[in-house]
């Protein structure tokens, strides 16, 4: 309450993750807002759909300019709000721009088929059409880029979109809107692009429950944990909506003998420690041959100990900290268990004191999966395990209930080819002499079991966000009925 009765809305503070300061609040959507704006994108929806695919490319297009031109101040507020790394900030504003020019182009190829009839002066076609208002839900650790993969998609295919931003990075989201915002009013004499995109900030539960149980949403999009995309997954299939799901991670390399030890390290400290290790791509295992671990141990404990780790601003740092506290007493949890579980810490694992989340690169040696090596851990830490069989590797690279992404480092052919075979790696990402993070946008980015199956950004992603009709034409002067079906008057 204020001094004049009226009620406050509630905010989301954002925090700096490496200093402890605030940078800023955004006001909080309530319930009844979040209904209405569901009203207004669906409303949006039907003026939309029938705006030519390319021009609606032109809108993606001139957001995609804007892009470019802000890159540099957006990258500096992704690093701010969640604690990127520069160039890895920069990197997910180039994300976005490489999102945006490939939804552009994919506006004049949202392609149908023609198949043939087996009745006598018809046609089948199969055509898609867009498909409502959508939703997409975003995490912290790509605050940016995962909405566009979303939203520039949508758009060409003629939805509209509804954004929940994750309530830890409001800012970067209130940014890229008004941005957003920005593009559609100077180009509405081109196209009109009044409420294809909108934003929701909230972190309340009856919001998201409000949302993701909305008939007017046809399609939920949810970037985050297993455990809570369950539940989104659950609530949209009580409806009979579709969900796209990129739930956690929790992925493996394996490097035979023949690998070359110094790409397998360097992918391997990229893939773990990288992002601070807060990727769903993360790799958080590795199978190592047991003739080549001390070297590849020797050299990765090296770049632990040697790791830069502070303020994501500094050039020279490689590992910014931790999203927020909660973060923090999770990822030592995870180092407590290994040590208590007997395995052999080789670097780091440490909690560094001073203002900020930051938390040293670990190490860890263990001799077999155990329990605890299922469980996603979001933060720098990585495992090495020795192996002597490589389809043994292969079973344990497996043997989560998680399945985005993998990768071998191999110099045999016949092990890379098993590797991403049907009986190989089970993961919706397989990487063969390259890591397990690190995706272009140009194929689909997704991954099975408890990661949810679902697929964005390039290949044909574009069709999970469209409906797909087939249609039946007769161009004859009778009415022949398929299966050879008698039935004339
Ligand atoms: C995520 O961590 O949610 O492949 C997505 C990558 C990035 C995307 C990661 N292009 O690591």
């Amino acid at each position: 309450m204020n001094g004049t009765g009226a009620l406050l809305p509630r905010q989301l503070v954002s925090v700096n993750p490496a200093s402890g300061h605030e940078l800023g609040r955004v006001a909080v959507t309530s319930a009844e807002e979040a209904a209405d704006q569901v009203a207004v994108s669906a409303a949006a929806f039907r003026r939309w759909r029938e705006v030519p695919a390319p021009r609606r490319g032109l809108l993606v297009r001139a957001i995609a300019d804007a892009l470019r031109r802000d890159k540099a101040r957006l990258a500096a507020l992704v690093s701010a709000e969640v604690g990127k790394i520069r160039s890895e900030a920069e990197g997910e504003i180039q994300e976005m721009i490489d999102m945006a020019d490939y939804a552009v182009g994919l506006s004049r190829q949202l392609h149908g088929l023609t198949l043939p009839s087996e009745r006598p002066g018809h046609r089948l076609l199969e055509q898609w059409h867009p498909l409502g208002a959508v939703l997409v839900i975003t995490a912290f650790n790509f605050p940016a880029a995962v909405w566009a993969w979303n939203a520039f998609v949508a758009a060409v295919c003629g939805d509209t979109v509804v954004w929940k931003p994750s309530s830890k990075a409001p800012l970067t989201a209130q940014a890229i809107s008004q941005l957003v915002e920005a593009v559609v009013s100077e180009r509405l004499a081109e196209v009109d692009g009044r409420g294809v995109f909108a934003t929701v900030y909230s972190d309340e539960p009856a919001t998201l429950d409000g949302l993701v149980g909305d008939g007017r949403l046809p399609l939920v999009s949810f970037t985050g944990s297993s455990a809570t995309g369950r539940r989104v997954a659950v609530a949209v299939a009580r409806r009979l909506g579709r969900s796209l799901l990129e739930c956690s991670g929790n992925n493996a390399m394996i490097v035979d003998e023949t690998a070359d030890l110094e790409l397998a390290a360097q992918a391997l400290f990229f893939g773990a420690m990288g992002t601070a290790g807060q990727r769903c791509t993360s790799t958080r295992r590795a199978f190592v041959h047991r003739a080549v671990l001390p070297a590849l141990e020797a050299r990765l404990a090296a770049a632990c100990k040697a790791a830069p780790v502070g303020d994501p601003t500094d050039p020279a740092t490689l590992v910014g900290p931790l999203i927020d506290e909660a973060a923090r007493q999770r990822f030592l949890a995870a180092v407590a268990a290994r040590e208590a579980a007997g395995e052999t810490r080789l670097a780091g694992g440490r909690a560094l004191p001073g203002p900020g989340h930051f938390v040293t690169p670990a190490l860890f040696r263990a001799e077999a999966m155990a329990p605890r090596h299922r469980e996603e851990v979001f933060g720098p830490l990585l495992t090495l395990f020795p192996y002597d069989d490589f389809a043994a590797a292969i079973a344990a690279h497996n043997d989560v209930p998680q399945g985005l992404s993998g990768a071998l480092f191999t110099r045999d052919l016949g092990r890379a080819e098993r590797f991403l075979s049907a009986a190989g790696a089970d993961t919706g990402l397989a990487n063969v002499n390259t890591g397990t993070s690190g995706a272009e946008i140009g194929a689909a980015f997704g991954g099975e079991k408890d990661t949810g199956g679902g697929r964005e950004a390039g290949s044909d992603s574009w069709k999970a966000y469209m409906r797909r009709q087939t249609n039946v034409i007769n161009d004859g002067a009778a009415l022949p009925l398929a299966q050879g079906v008698r039935f004339s008057l």
